[in-house]
């Protein structure tokens, strides 16, 4: 495939966050592995001097979807606390980017990045059309933002080797996948969408 990135293009990583690394409250198998070829993308972004936006789970301690207030997950990722500072290894660039906090009030949840936040405007200001999405996890936030995004009327293209689902049912990131390719979106690996140079 090798693409030709263009002025128009931005990088989206989702949730890169300690709460859904092992060890953290809401641990995704293997999501530690995915760390570097994540960063290996963000220099490609970075040496093209292109923007990159870093959602992250960003919730109160009262939050909705958490199971002690009735929701489904294992308390994370609530704000100012260890488990929603950004993982360990993880390069985050010091020019260029951008943080986008979701999942802010108590009662709303948020897998989307552009749920609640400034997200399409700063892209829309910077004339992209193009997301390059890779983060966590496959079958929720990843979904929901590259579909939030084909909604929008953004081309969307998903690093398969730089996602990681929860599969909390078995085939459930499969099932993802299969979603956003029938919404749109073209899915590669690190190497047929940037060459094999890393
Ligand atoms: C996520 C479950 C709960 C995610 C966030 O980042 O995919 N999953 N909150
Ligand atoms: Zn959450």
């Amino acid at each position: 495939m090798k693409l030709e990135i263009t002025k128009r293009d931005a990088l989206v990583v989702v949730d890169m966050q300690k709460d859904f690394m092992p060890g953290g409250t809401l641990p995704v198998p293997g999501a530690d592995a995915i760390v570097p070829t994540i960063n290996q993308t963000i220099e490609r972004f970075e040496k093209l001097s292109l923007p990159i936006f870093f959602t992250r789970d960003w919730h109160p301690k009262t939050h909705i979807s958490f199971k002690e207030n009735g929701g489904v997950w294992p308390a994370h990722c609530v704000q100012h606390t260890k488990g929603a500072q950004f993982c360990d290894g993880l390069h985050i660039p010091a020019d260029n980017k951008f943080i986008i906090s979701k999942g802010v009030s108590e009662d709303f949840d948020a897998y989307s990045g552009f749920q609640g936040t400034l997200l399409e405007n700063l892209l829309h200001e910077r004339g992209v059309t193009r997301l390059f999405i890779c983060g966590i996890a496959t079958d929720y936030c990843v979904k929901h933002t590259l579909l939030g995004a084909e909604n929008l009327g953004f081309r969307t293209l998903l690093i398969e080797d730089a996602v990681k689902g929860v599969d909390l049912h078995p085939g459930d990131s499969d099932a993802a996948m299969h979603e956003m390719m029938q919404k749109g979106a073209i899915l590669g690996t690190f190497e047929e969408i940037f060459g094999q140079d890393r």
